[in-house]
């Protein structure tokens, strides 16, 4: 079985490992992620892709389980030394992850596309699928709040995401054109997967490219997606507030509608069973919190399950 998933940063990677373990034990055949590059940035000369790096670095046994982004065992000596020197500190980048930046970046500046480059990472990590953003074209997410239109990392990190946000713009978008392999990956699939990530930042930042888009909604195959709220709430982040405001609600059905079209099937949790539910997408119900290697895998085989139950 192939399976193609989208996905976004600290959540998708999460799950995604569930999958890995499934195809460790021969449960699927061939696993590609495509990542969102919507919140990538350049910072002190670095191309930082956060979402590709979260997936690279939980999959490779490398992340830091607590903090949830970058690595496991940092020290924080050259941002440090950054700041004290007048450059940007505010967004933390630690030694052993700029070593990683420092090789994608000079990459780029050779002029191979992030999409080389990301699979050279992925080979050198010793991961056993294949990883491809979105697109090797510049995306970029902004968010419109109140307080003004601002970057991803800006708003995110850089103000906390303390502003409610109205609308969300995804620059280039209209113009990207699919990483190699993207397309091939979606259409040779026999499940898809949308991960349970922000719908807003972290899953329509890929659908925002015109041809994904148009080969997801024309599937012949389930695509399945997880959602990211546990009774309502966000695990983490500020997807749970983005629903209330920009959907009407936090619901299996406001979730649902996020993806109108494009999936068939929608896993929530059991704490979410009795919400309102969508009309045209079935619901699977079980426990949706990944808090061990076990949760991960029961997770990710419900999904395949869901992917393989009739309508
Ligand atoms: N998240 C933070 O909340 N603060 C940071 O300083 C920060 C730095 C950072 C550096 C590298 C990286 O790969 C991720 C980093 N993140 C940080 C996480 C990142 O902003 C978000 O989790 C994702 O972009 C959202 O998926």
């Amino acid at each position: 079985m192939k399976v193609t998933a989208l996905s976004g940063g600290v959540g998708g990677a999460r799950f995604l490992r569930g999958l890995v373990a499934l195809q460790a034990a021969g449960e699927l055949d061939e696993l590609t992620v495509v990542g969102n590059v919507g919140d990538d940035l350049e910072i002190l000369g670095l191309h930082v892709s956060p979402d590709l790096d979260s997936v690279l670095y939980a999959l490779a046994g490398l992340s830091d389980e607590e903090r949830g982004w970058g690595r496991a065992d940092e020290t924080w000596n050259a941002l440090e030394s950054a700041g004290a020197l007048g450059g940007d500190a505010w967004f933390r980048l630690g030694d052993r992850d700029i070593g990683l930046h420092l090789v994608r970046s000079q990459g780029l500046r050779e002029g191979r596309p992030l999409s080389a480059v990301t699979a050279e990472l992925a080979r050198a990590c010793g991961l056993g699928l294949t990883l491809l953003p979105a697109t090797d074209d510049p995306l970029r997410t902004f968010l419109e709040t109140p307080a003004g239109t601002f970057p991803f990392q800006t708003w995110f990190v850089g103000h906390g995401h303390r502003d409610e946000v109205d609308a969300v713009h995804y620059a280039g978008a209209p113009e990207a054109t699919p990483a190699p392999g993207v397309i091939e990956a979606i259409e040779a699939a026999d499940v898809l997967v949308l991960t349970p990530s922000n719908p807003y930042v972290s899953i329509h930042p890929i659908l925002a490219v015109p041809a994904i888009r148009e080969a997801v909604a024309a599937r012949a195959v389930p695509c399945v997606a997880v959602s990211p709220l546990i009774g309502g709430k966000a695990v983490k982040g500020p997807a749970d507030r983005m629903l209330a405001r920009m959907a009407g609600g936090t619901a299996p059905a406001d979730v649902a509608g996020c993806y109108a079209g494009l999936i068939d099937a929608l896993v929530i949790d059991e704490a979410d069973g009795d919400a309102a539910r969508p009309d045209d997408v079935r619901i699977v119900v079980t426990q949706t919190l990944m808090r061990d290697d076990e949760a991960r895998l029961r997770l990710a085989a419900a999904v395949l399950e869901a992917a393989g139950t009739p309508a």
